[in-house]
């Protein structure tokens, strides 16, 4: 197999990381609105009552909310054939559960769109990255809460219609798999998924395996209102996965990393085969965890299930030594892999993880895949010729491209897209900073809040033009 003619090379961006306007047109308080800005270091706060003088990242970002037209004559220039953005929920219903959507909200979404499609440049619409209205969290307490599924539905709902005919690829949800009962989490990462810090959770295990069941069925819900309203739609979902390597040969510890995989796939078993897995079930049970299956829920999974799968790709992870106390993510301080570098925040370089990744998800369910987000964040410095030379981002991205091309030309993976993280600098999601650049483009803005919003490429924007130019023959 060749890389597909339409081979649709691009890049993702979130809502909350990059418009800004946190308060315009009559945008609701998302979750992300209140997240201050953190470091490596520091851990984001999540702060309810605005009562520090703080850095918000998201009331700003990088202003794409106006300044999207000449962003997207830089992706244009590029040669992106997709760009992946997010609605945000709480542009479109501000409270989530109010009886009328937003019109400003919708609007700035279709001209958005027409926008993309004015230059050839697919768009691919995710419905849930992290942007759920705040009254959700207060008043109904979010995912936790099986009420919220009728939100969510209606949000879609809303925009199936409101961009019916122009958008044909959707994603439901954004990494839900990182709502993970089995794994002592951080409260940015709970907070980011579902508006809970993780810590204030009273039965964290029996609430977070609630709030990823409930998510599950609202994606396969999702995926049949998209086909009922428009049978061309395609719809996905997005998984941000690490492959889990063994930390030895031993068959105990062999055994635990194909456990821990389960874990990030349990979820796309669902939307895959028609029916939530027993073997999730059973394990739920074993730990006093139950799981409320409505005898709806079977008609949801048996009707929802996808028709591609994302896949966001950016780094690898050793399991623990069985009988470790709770499994830790390499991303989040877990064990360290010997053969692999890191990048400044500590996540693992690992190129050949992706070709693993995309054989293992392909061979488990046959759909066709899309690399929904890939990159390298860095601090990026301008030169003395007043450019930014950014080798190692290429480096990355140029090695992690020659793993997939031999995953879909050797091994035969259906993988019809490519798109990076964050072709433009934005707001990192686990740190708030923006000095973790992702990319082809600078933004001039800095974590003091300074800079001038001026966009300058960098390297890595020539470069990756070439390759879409060529599709990745050279
Ligand atoms: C993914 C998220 C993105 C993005 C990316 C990079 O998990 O889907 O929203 O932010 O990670 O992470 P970070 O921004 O923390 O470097």
């Amino acid at each position: 197999m060749k890389l597909k003619e339409n081979f649709l090379w691009g890049g993702s961006i979130a809502a909350h990381q990059c418009e800004g306007a946190w308060n315009e047109d009559g945008k609701g308080i998302g979750i992300m609105d209140l997240v201050t800005k953190g470091s490596y270091e520091t851990p984001r706060r999540i702060d309810k009552t605005f009562q520090q003088e703080t850095t918000y990242p998201s009331h700003e970002a990088i202003d794409f909310y106006h300044k999207y037209k000449e962003d997207i004559v830089l992706f244009a220039d590029m040669g992106f054939k997709a760009l992946r953005i997010s609605i945000d929920w709480s542009r479109i219903y501000p409270n989530g559960d109010d009886s009328e959507p937003n019109k400003l909200g919708i609007l700035f979404y279709q001209e958005l769109v027409d926008e993309l499609i004015k230059y050839g440049i697919e768009p691919i619409v995710t419905l849930y990255h992290f942007e759920m209205p705040i009254h959700l969290v207060k008043k109904y307490g979010s995912w936790a809460n099986r009420q919220t599924i009728d939100f969510y539905l209606t949000f879609c709902r809303t925009m199936f219609e409101a961009l019916k005919g122009k958008v044909k690829y959707w994603v439901t949800f954004n990494e839900m798999n990182h709502i993970d009962p089995q794994t002592e989490t951080s409260d940015i990462f709970t907070y980011i998924i579902a508006g809970l810090k993780f810590s204030e959770l009273e039965d964290r295990r029996q609430t977070l395996a609630t709030i990823g069941y409930n998510m599950t069925v609202a994606s396969c819900k999702a995926v049949t209102l998209g086909h009922e309203i428009d049978s061309n739609n395609q719809v996905g979902c997005v998984f941000g996965i690490e492959p889990v390597y063994p930390v030895d040969c031993n068959p105990v510890n062999v055994m635990n990393a194909f456990k821990q995989m389960d874990r990030d796939f349990y979820q796309i078993d669902a939307m895959c085969n028609g029916k939530f897995p027993e073997y999730k079930v059973a394990e739920y049970k074993d730990q006093g965890i139950k799981i409320e299956i409505m005898p709806e829920d079977k008609g949801s999974f048996a009707d929802g299930r996808l028709d591609f799968i994302g896949m966001n790709y950016y780094a690898s992870s050793v399991a623990e030594y069985e009988g470790a106390e709770e499994g830790r993510s390499a991303l989040f301080g877990g064990l360290q892999n010997p053969f692999l570098e890191t990048s400044k925040w500590g996540w693992t370089i690992d190129p050949t993880g992706l070709r693993y990744l995309l054989n293992y998800t392909y061979r488990k369910y046959g759909l066709p895949i899309i690399i929904t987000e890939n990159g390298l964040g860095a601090v990026d410095e301008f030169s003395e010729d007043g450019k930014i030379h950014d080798d190692y981002r290429i480096d990355y991205l140029q090695k992690h491209i020659e793993q997939l091309k031999i995953a879909i030309e050797v091994d035969q993976v259906d993988c019809f897209g490519y798109l990076t993280w964050g072709p433009i600098d934005l707001v990192s999601a686990t740190t708030g900073e923006m000095k973790k650049r992702y990319g082809f483009i600078y933004v001039d803005k800095q974590d003091d809040g300074t800079g001038t919003l001026e966009r300058t490429p960098k390297d890595s924007y020539h470069w990756f033009k070439k390759v879409i130019q060529s599709n990745a023959e050279n």
